[in-house]
Protein backbone atom coordinates (compact mmCIF):
# COMPACT_ATOMS: atom_id res chain seq x y z
CA UNK A 1 0.00 0.00 0.00
CA UNK A 2 1.34 3.40 -1.03
CA UNK A 3 0.98 6.76 -1.33
CA UNK A 4 1.35 8.76 -4.58
CA UNK A 5 2.68 11.91 -4.93
CA UNK A 6 1.65 13.64 -8.42
CA UNK A 7 3.33 17.35 -8.30
CA UNK A 8 4.43 17.70 -11.75
CA UNK A 9 7.31 20.23 -12.00
CA UNK A 10 8.33 20.15 -8.23
CA UNK A 11 10.81 19.39 -6.66
CA UNK A 12 9.96 16.05 -4.14
CA UNK A 13 12.83 14.90 -1.99
CA UNK A 14 12.17 17.14 0.67
CA UNK A 15 8.50 16.37 0.99
CA UNK A 16 9.12 12.25 1.10
CA UNK A 17 11.90 13.02 3.97
CA UNK A 18 9.65 14.52 5.74
CA UNK A 19 7.01 12.11 5.16
CA UNK A 20 9.43 8.95 6.11
CA UNK A 21 10.59 10.81 9.19
CA UNK A 22 6.94 11.06 10.28
CA UNK A 23 6.35 7.23 9.30
CA UNK A 24 9.24 5.05 7.52
CA UNK A 25 7.29 2.30 6.65
CA UNK A 26 5.28 4.09 4.58
CA UNK A 27 5.93 3.76 0.68
CA UNK A 28 5.85 6.32 -2.05
CA UNK A 29 5.35 6.57 -5.27
CA UNK A 30 6.37 9.73 -7.75
CA UNK A 31 3.95 10.33 -10.49
CA UNK A 32 5.15 9.90 -13.61
CA UNK A 33 6.68 6.89 -12.03
CA UNK A 34 3.94 4.98 -10.32
CA UNK A 35 4.72 1.34 -10.85
CA UNK A 36 2.22 -0.01 -8.74
CA UNK A 37 -1.34 1.65 -9.31
CA UNK A 38 -3.46 -0.95 -6.98
CA UNK A 39 -1.60 -0.31 -4.36
CA UNK A 40 -2.28 3.49 -4.10
CA UNK A 41 -4.30 4.27 -1.40
CA UNK A 42 -3.78 7.94 -0.85
CA UNK A 43 -2.64 10.68 -3.31
CA UNK A 44 -1.21 14.47 -2.82
CA UNK A 45 -1.13 16.51 -5.84
CA UNK A 46 -0.75 20.22 -7.30
CA UNK A 47 -1.81 21.04 -10.43
CA UNK A 48 -1.81 17.03 -11.70
CA UNK A 49 -2.99 15.91 -14.89
CA UNK A 50 -6.50 15.21 -15.62
CA UNK A 51 -7.89 11.51 -15.40
CA UNK A 52 -4.72 10.25 -13.73
CA UNK A 53 -6.96 9.83 -10.41
CA UNK A 54 -9.25 7.33 -11.84
CA UNK A 55 -6.13 4.85 -12.30
CA UNK A 56 -5.64 4.70 -8.53
CA UNK A 57 -8.80 1.59 -8.14
CA UNK A 58 -7.93 1.55 -4.12
CA UNK A 59 -7.49 5.03 -3.51
CA UNK A 60 -9.05 6.32 -0.37
CA UNK A 61 -8.40 10.13 -0.14
CA UNK A 62 -6.54 13.05 -1.63
CA UNK A 63 -4.79 15.58 -0.37
CA UNK A 64 -3.65 19.07 -2.35
CA UNK A 65 -0.22 20.06 -1.51
CA UNK A 66 -1.52 23.73 -1.10
CA UNK A 67 -4.24 25.23 0.17
CA UNK A 68 -6.15 25.36 -2.72
CA UNK A 69 -8.01 22.67 -3.98
CA UNK A 70 -9.39 24.43 -7.46
CA UNK A 71 -6.95 21.90 -9.26
CA UNK A 72 -8.98 18.90 -7.60
CA UNK A 73 -12.24 19.61 -8.52
CA UNK A 74 -11.34 21.01 -12.01
CA UNK A 75 -10.02 17.12 -12.95
CA UNK A 76 -12.94 15.96 -15.08
CA UNK A 77 -11.55 12.38 -13.80
CA UNK A 78 -11.79 13.12 -10.15
CA UNK A 79 -12.99 9.68 -8.81
CA UNK A 80 -16.83 10.56 -6.79
CA UNK A 81 -17.14 9.73 -3.34
CA UNK A 82 -12.95 10.14 -2.75
CA UNK A 83 -12.95 12.77 0.02
CA UNK A 84 -10.34 15.49 -0.29
CA UNK A 85 -8.24 17.73 1.84
CA UNK A 86 -6.34 20.89 1.65
CA UNK A 87 -3.23 22.05 3.96
CA UNK A 88 -3.76 24.68 6.62
CA UNK A 89 -0.80 26.01 8.21
CA UNK A 90 0.33 28.29 10.58
CA UNK A 91 3.64 29.38 7.95
CA UNK A 92 1.18 30.27 4.83
CA UNK A 93 -0.82 32.38 7.40
CA UNK A 94 2.57 34.38 8.47
CA UNK A 95 4.08 34.49 4.68
CA UNK A 96 0.55 35.52 3.59
CA UNK A 97 0.70 38.51 6.38
CA UNK A 98 3.77 39.52 5.01
CA UNK A 99 3.80 39.38 1.61
CA UNK A 100 -0.14 41.75 1.46
CA UNK A 101 1.98 44.43 4.07
CA UNK A 102 4.67 44.56 2.05
CA UNK A 103 2.17 45.53 -0.87
CA UNK A 104 0.22 47.85 0.62
CA UNK A 105 3.52 49.58 2.02
CA UNK A 106 5.33 49.17 -1.53
CA UNK A 107 2.25 50.88 -2.96
CA UNK A 108 1.54 53.36 -0.23
CA UNK A 109 5.46 54.56 0.15
CA UNK A 110 5.52 54.60 -4.02
CA UNK A 111 8.74 51.99 -3.30
CA UNK A 112 8.53 50.91 -6.89
CA UNK A 113 8.64 54.52 -8.51
CA UNK A 114 11.96 55.03 -6.20
CA UNK A 115 13.69 51.80 -7.35
CA UNK A 116 12.86 53.37 -10.98
CA UNK A 117 14.12 56.31 -10.36
CA UNK A 118 17.30 55.31 -8.15
CA UNK A 119 18.32 53.71 -11.90
CA UNK A 120 18.20 56.57 -13.36
CA UNK A 121 20.24 58.97 -10.68
CA UNK A 122 16.62 61.13 -10.63
CA UNK A 123 16.13 62.89 -7.00
CA UNK A 124 11.86 63.27 -6.99
CA UNK A 125 10.06 63.23 -3.72
CA UNK A 126 6.53 61.56 -3.51
CA UNK A 127 4.24 62.18 -0.36
CA UNK A 128 3.21 58.63 0.91
CA UNK A 129 -0.20 58.26 0.04
CA UNK A 130 -3.50 58.97 2.17
CA UNK A 131 -5.88 56.08 2.85
CA UNK A 132 -5.82 52.96 5.61
CA UNK A 133 -9.01 51.60 4.63
CA UNK A 134 -8.26 47.52 3.64
CA UNK A 135 -10.92 45.49 2.58
CA UNK A 136 -10.35 41.70 2.10
CA UNK A 137 -12.58 39.43 -0.11
CA UNK A 138 -12.68 36.08 2.17
CA UNK A 139 -12.57 35.87 5.39
CA UNK A 140 -11.33 32.60 5.68
CA UNK A 141 -8.02 30.81 6.91
CA UNK A 142 -5.91 33.63 5.73
CA UNK A 143 -8.28 36.12 4.99
CA UNK A 144 -9.49 36.36 8.62
CA UNK A 145 -5.42 35.87 10.36
CA UNK A 146 -4.54 38.96 7.68
CA UNK A 147 -7.54 40.92 8.99
CA UNK A 148 -6.37 40.31 12.36
CA UNK A 149 -3.19 41.59 11.66
CA UNK A 150 -3.48 44.66 9.56
CA UNK A 151 -5.61 45.88 11.99
CA UNK A 152 -3.30 45.38 14.84
CA UNK A 153 -0.95 47.35 12.83
CA UNK A 154 -3.35 50.08 12.74
CA UNK A 155 -5.30 49.77 9.62
CA UNK A 156 -8.70 49.80 9.02
CA UNK A 157 -9.80 46.73 8.26
CA UNK A 158 -13.54 45.26 6.33
CA UNK A 159 -13.98 42.34 5.31
CA UNK A 160 -16.47 40.17 2.71
CA UNK A 161 -17.20 36.33 3.07
CA UNK A 162 -20.23 34.06 2.14
CA UNK A 163 -21.63 34.17 5.28
CA UNK A 164 -22.07 37.09 7.94
CA UNK A 165 -19.42 37.42 10.24
CA UNK A 166 -18.30 38.54 13.88
CA UNK A 167 -14.82 39.88 14.08
CA UNK A 168 -14.01 42.71 16.95
CA UNK A 169 -12.40 45.93 15.29
CA UNK A 170 -13.97 44.71 11.70
CA UNK A 171 -16.36 45.53 9.52
CA UNK A 172 -17.65 42.43 8.16
CA UNK A 173 -20.06 42.22 5.15
CA UNK A 174 -21.75 38.92 3.57
CA UNK A 175 -21.96 38.04 0.16
CA UNK A 176 -25.16 40.22 -0.61
CA UNK A 177 -23.58 43.32 0.67
CA UNK A 178 -20.74 43.45 -1.83
CA UNK A 179 -21.49 47.34 -3.11
CA UNK A 180 -21.54 48.48 0.80
CA UNK A 181 -18.31 46.52 1.60
CA UNK A 182 -16.14 48.20 -1.76
CA UNK A 183 -17.12 51.55 -2.11
CA UNK A 184 -14.95 53.15 1.03
CA UNK A 185 -11.78 50.90 0.77
CA UNK A 186 -8.29 52.21 -0.37
CA UNK A 187 -6.79 48.68 -0.66
CA UNK A 188 -8.95 45.43 -1.97
CA UNK A 189 -7.02 42.25 -0.98
CA UNK A 190 -8.40 39.37 -3.17
CA UNK A 191 -8.54 35.93 -0.55
CA UNK A 192 -10.62 33.83 -1.73
CA UNK A 193 -11.06 30.38 -3.02
CA UNK A 194 -11.33 29.57 -6.77
CA UNK A 195 -15.19 28.43 -7.43
CA UNK A 196 -17.83 28.95 -9.93
CA UNK A 197 -19.30 31.55 -8.38
CA UNK A 198 -15.81 33.40 -7.46
CA UNK A 199 -14.51 32.65 -11.26
CA UNK A 200 -13.71 35.97 -12.72
CA UNK A 201 -15.21 37.85 -9.36
CA UNK A 202 -12.88 40.83 -10.19
CA UNK A 203 -14.55 42.43 -13.20
CA UNK A 204 -15.74 45.36 -14.45
CA UNK A 205 -18.70 45.90 -12.86
CA UNK A 206 -17.05 45.19 -9.35
CA UNK A 207 -14.35 47.43 -9.95
CA UNK A 208 -16.46 50.18 -10.83
CA UNK A 209 -18.52 49.66 -7.15
CA UNK A 210 -15.47 50.97 -5.99
CA UNK A 211 -15.08 54.17 -5.30
CA UNK A 212 -11.34 55.29 -3.85
CA UNK A 213 -9.66 53.83 -6.73
CA UNK A 214 -8.24 50.93 -4.53
CA UNK A 215 -5.05 49.15 -5.02
CA UNK A 216 -5.94 45.58 -6.07
CA UNK A 217 -3.42 42.83 -4.16
CA UNK A 218 -4.65 39.33 -6.04
CA UNK A 219 -2.95 36.37 -4.19
CA UNK A 220 -5.59 33.79 -4.72
CA UNK A 221 -6.03 32.67 -8.17
CA UNK A 222 -5.55 34.31 -11.35
CA UNK A 223 -9.01 33.30 -12.67
CA UNK A 224 -10.45 35.56 -10.59
CA UNK A 225 -9.41 38.58 -12.51
CA UNK A 226 -10.97 39.40 -15.97
CA UNK A 227 -7.37 40.84 -17.16
CA UNK A 228 -9.07 43.13 -19.92
CA UNK A 229 -11.27 44.86 -17.49
CA UNK A 230 -8.55 45.24 -14.43
CA UNK A 231 -6.69 47.13 -17.58
CA UNK A 232 -9.36 48.92 -18.39
CA UNK A 233 -9.93 49.80 -14.88
CA UNK A 234 -6.46 51.30 -14.69
CA UNK A 235 -6.60 53.08 -17.71
CA UNK A 236 -9.42 54.74 -16.23
CA UNK A 237 -8.44 55.14 -12.77
CA UNK A 238 -11.21 53.03 -10.81
CA UNK A 239 -8.24 50.88 -9.66
CA UNK A 240 -5.13 52.89 -8.94
CA UNK A 241 -3.24 49.88 -9.40
CA UNK A 242 -2.59 45.83 -8.85
CA UNK A 243 -0.10 43.97 -7.32
CA UNK A 244 -0.11 39.96 -8.73
CA UNK A 245 0.96 37.02 -7.55
CA UNK A 246 -1.32 34.60 -9.47
CA UNK A 247 -2.74 34.47 -13.35
CA UNK A 248 -4.57 32.24 -15.56
CA UNK A 249 -1.64 31.28 -16.81
CA UNK A 250 1.84 30.78 -15.23
CA UNK A 251 4.36 31.25 -15.78
CA UNK A 252 2.83 34.75 -17.07
CA UNK A 253 3.20 34.53 -20.75
CA UNK A 254 6.12 37.01 -21.80
CA UNK A 255 3.83 38.41 -24.37
CA UNK A 256 0.87 39.27 -21.44
CA UNK A 257 0.03 43.15 -21.50
CA UNK A 258 0.25 43.26 -17.68
CA UNK A 259 4.38 42.44 -17.83
CA UNK A 260 3.98 46.31 -19.84
CA UNK A 261 1.93 48.55 -17.28
CA UNK A 262 3.52 50.54 -15.18
CA UNK A 263 0.92 50.48 -12.26
CA UNK A 264 1.28 46.66 -12.06
CA UNK A 265 3.53 44.54 -9.87
CA UNK A 266 3.81 40.89 -11.01
CA UNK A 267 5.54 38.41 -8.53
CA UNK A 268 5.43 34.45 -9.55
CA UNK A 269 3.13 33.21 -7.22
CA UNK A 270 5.01 33.17 -3.95
CA UNK A 271 2.75 35.05 -1.97
CA UNK A 272 2.74 31.83 0.69
CA UNK A 273 4.44 28.51 -0.15
CA UNK A 274 3.79 25.47 1.38
CA UNK A 275 6.77 24.29 3.76
CA UNK A 276 6.83 20.34 3.41
CA UNK A 277 7.54 19.72 6.71
CA UNK A 278 4.22 21.45 7.83
CA UNK A 279 2.39 19.37 4.41
CA UNK A 280 3.94 16.05 5.90
CA UNK A 281 2.40 16.22 9.16
CA UNK A 282 -0.95 17.32 7.63
CA UNK A 283 -0.64 14.15 4.44
CA UNK A 284 0.72 11.74 7.27
CA UNK A 285 -2.14 12.18 9.77
CA UNK A 286 -5.13 12.09 6.85
CA UNK A 287 -3.72 8.87 5.00
CA UNK A 288 -3.46 7.34 8.61
CA UNK A 289 -7.20 8.43 9.17
CA UNK A 290 -8.20 7.41 5.41
CA UNK A 291 -6.86 3.99 6.32
CA UNK A 292 -9.33 4.05 9.17
CA UNK A 293 -12.70 5.53 6.93
CA UNK A 294 -12.31 8.42 9.32
CA UNK A 295 -13.22 12.39 8.34
CA UNK A 296 -10.20 13.80 6.62
CA UNK A 297 -8.18 17.21 8.76
CA UNK A 298 -9.24 20.29 7.00
CA UNK A 299 -11.30 18.36 4.42
CA UNK A 300 -13.29 19.72 1.56
CA UNK A 301 -16.84 20.53 1.02
CA UNK A 302 -17.46 19.19 -2.35
CA UNK A 303 -20.83 21.20 -2.60
CA UNK A 304 -18.99 24.44 -1.58
CA UNK A 305 -15.87 23.94 -3.58
CA UNK A 306 -13.95 25.16 -0.69
P1 LIG B 1 -10.78 29.39 3.16
O1 LIG B 1 -11.49 28.30 2.46
O2 LIG B 1 -10.34 29.17 4.56
O3 LIG B 1 -11.64 30.73 3.13
C1 LIG B 1 -12.41 31.12 2.06
C2 LIG B 1 -13.19 32.38 2.39
O4 LIG B 1 -13.82 32.85 1.19
C3 LIG B 1 -14.29 32.15 3.42
O5 LIG B 1 -14.38 33.25 4.28
C4 LIG B 1 -15.55 32.06 2.55
O6 LIG B 1 -16.75 32.50 3.19
C5 LIG B 1 -15.20 33.04 1.46
N1 LIG B 1 -15.99 32.77 0.24
C6 LIG B 1 -16.03 31.63 -0.50
N2 LIG B 1 -16.88 31.77 -1.53
C7 LIG B 1 -17.41 33.02 -1.42
C8 LIG B 1 -18.36 33.74 -2.17
N3 LIG B 1 -18.95 33.22 -3.26
N4 LIG B 1 -18.67 35.00 -1.77
C9 LIG B 1 -18.08 35.54 -0.69
N5 LIG B 1 -17.17 34.90 0.08
C10 LIG B 1 -16.83 33.66 -0.29
O7 LIG B 1 -9.50 29.74 2.23
P2 LIG B 1 -8.04 30.23 2.67
O8 LIG B 1 -8.18 31.49 3.44
O9 LIG B 1 -7.26 29.13 3.27
O10 LIG B 1 -7.39 30.49 1.23
C11 LIG B 1 -7.98 31.31 0.27
C12 LIG B 1 -7.32 31.10 -1.09
O11 LIG B 1 -6.01 31.69 -1.10
C13 LIG B 1 -7.04 29.63 -1.48
O12 LIG B 1 -8.19 29.02 -1.97
C14 LIG B 1 -5.97 29.78 -2.52
O13 LIG B 1 -6.60 29.91 -3.79
C15 LIG B 1 -5.28 31.09 -2.17
N6 LIG B 1 -3.89 30.90 -1.75
C16 LIG B 1 -2.90 31.50 -2.47
C17 LIG B 1 -1.59 31.38 -2.11
C18 LIG B 1 -0.51 32.08 -2.86
O14 LIG B 1 0.67 31.81 -2.65
N7 LIG B 1 -0.83 33.00 -3.76
C19 LIG B 1 -1.19 30.58 -0.94
C20 LIG B 1 -2.29 30.01 -0.21
C21 LIG B 1 -3.60 30.17 -0.62
P3 LIG B 1 -17.36 31.70 4.48
O15 LIG B 1 -16.37 31.95 5.60
O16 LIG B 1 -18.66 32.35 4.72
O17 LIG B 1 -17.42 30.25 4.08
C1 LIG C 1 -1.98 27.47 -2.39
C2 LIG C 1 -1.14 28.26 -3.26
O1 LIG C 1 -3.18 27.36 -2.66
O2 LIG C 1 0.09 28.24 -3.09
O3 LIG C 1 -1.47 26.93 -1.40
O4 LIG C 1 -1.64 28.96 -4.15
Amino acid sequence: MSIALLLPNRQTDDLVEAILKRDPTISIQIYPDIEDPDSVEFAVVWYHPDNELNKFKNLKAISSYGAGVDHILNDPGLPEEIPFARIVAKSLIEQMNEYVLTSILNHKRSFPQFFNQQSQQNWLPVLAKTGNHVGIMGLGQLGKALAHYLRNLGFKVSGWSQSKKEIEDIETYQSDQLDAFLKDINYLVCLLPLTQETDSILNQQLFSQCKRSPYLINVARGRHVVDADLIHAIETDQISGACLDVFRQEPLPKKHPFWQIREITITPHIAAVTSDVEAAEQIVKNYHLSLRGKPLINQIDRNKGY
